[in-house]
């Protein structure tokens, strides 16, 4: 008896863990009709984004592994703004999968949200291990939205990604939209912010972006409509010619944006992680 209980004790946490259901009970906290635009969607693909673009290739730091993110100072960052919100709406399924880790949680999170918002399917592992506040990445490895191609290759190379991956990254900008209360920044990219769509790509080309006349930082508005936007480092996609070639690609083929994207964003979420040797790869169905 002895024996079986110590067997069982010896089964990392991270192997207790039902994915699949984890996966459902993220899917039932998208929808909220009273936040944002009806759905945590976004803000879920945000919170992975920031928790795993942290990595430094050089150093072998930073990335979603450790889960820093949820610990002061990385919380406080301002680039994480308003990303306590979707930790607390995840906080509930900590509780109740008590074994899964937060870098599991995050990610997870990320790719149910792109996948029930329409998107590809994402590849996704479990096995991170949280880390204590100490291992916390300093301020400034996120990109900053002010500046242009330059910075958001700098920011991106660090990683480990390269023009084509940086630029289909950067079409997650179909979701959600800009919070002044966050970023300083303001609205939606495009009219259907709660789907994943190519119309990051599409918007951009198609559209001639004015500068907002207004107190706030400089950005961009469509001149027809005044109701979608574009970051200083969004229009450096399409000035940027190499950056330019790989829009003009998605906003023409959604399927290849779609592959690419997928292959990317499991790359992002995995960044300077070391996973379990035995730990599955998922690839999880959307559900109806
Ligand atoms: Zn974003 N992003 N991002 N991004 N992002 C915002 C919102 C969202 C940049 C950026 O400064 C900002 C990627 C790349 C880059 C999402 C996903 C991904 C906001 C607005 C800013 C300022 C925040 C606010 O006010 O709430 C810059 C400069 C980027 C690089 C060029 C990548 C890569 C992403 C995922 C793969 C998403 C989903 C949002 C919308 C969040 C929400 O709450 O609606």
């Amino acid at each position: 008896w002895y024996f079986y209980s110590k067997q069982q004790d010896e089964t990392p946490a991270w192997k207790k863990v039902n994915y699949q259901n984890v996966y459902k009970d993220i899917a039932d906290l998208l929808e909220d009709e009273n936040y944002d635009d009806g759905s945590y969607g976004p803000v879920f693909v945000r919170l992975a984004w920031h928790a795993s673009g942290t990595y430094d290739k050089k150093t072998h730091t930073g990335g979603s592994g450790g889960a820093t993110i949820r610990h002061a100072p990385e919380s406080e960052h301002g680039a994480n703004a308003g990303l306590d919100v979707a930790r607390r709406r995840l906080e509930p399924l900590k509780q109740k999968y008590r074994n899964i880790s937060y870098g599991d949680l995050y990610t997870l999170a990320g790719v149910v949200a792109v996948q029930e918002l329409g998107g590809p399917t994402v590849q996704w592992r479990p096995g991170r291990s949280d880390l204590q506040a100490d291992a916390c990445t300093p301020d400034g490895r996120l990109p900053d939205a002010a500046q242009g191609a330059d910075h958001v290759r700098d920011i991106f190379y660090r990683m480990g990604f390269d023009d084509r991956e940086i630029a289909a990254l950067v079409g997650a900008h179909a979701l959600g939209r800009c919070h002044t209360y966050r970023s300083g920044f303001d609205g939606p990219w495009n009219a259907s912010p709660t789907a994943f769509t190519n119309f990051f790509y599409t918007e951009l080309l198609n559209n001639t972006w004015v500068p907002k006349k207004w107190d706030g930082p400089k950005q961009f508005v469509d001149k027809q409509s005044g109701a979608f936007m574009m970051l200083p480092a969004d229009m450096a996609f399409k000035t940027d010619p190499r950056f330019r070639t790989y829009i003009e690609l998605y906003a023409r083929d959604q399927d290849t944006f779609f592959n690419d994207f997928s292959a990317a964003f499991a790359k992002l979420l995995e960044l300077g992680v070391k996973f379990p040797e035995d730990a599955p790869t998922y690839r999880f169905k959307p559900l109806d």
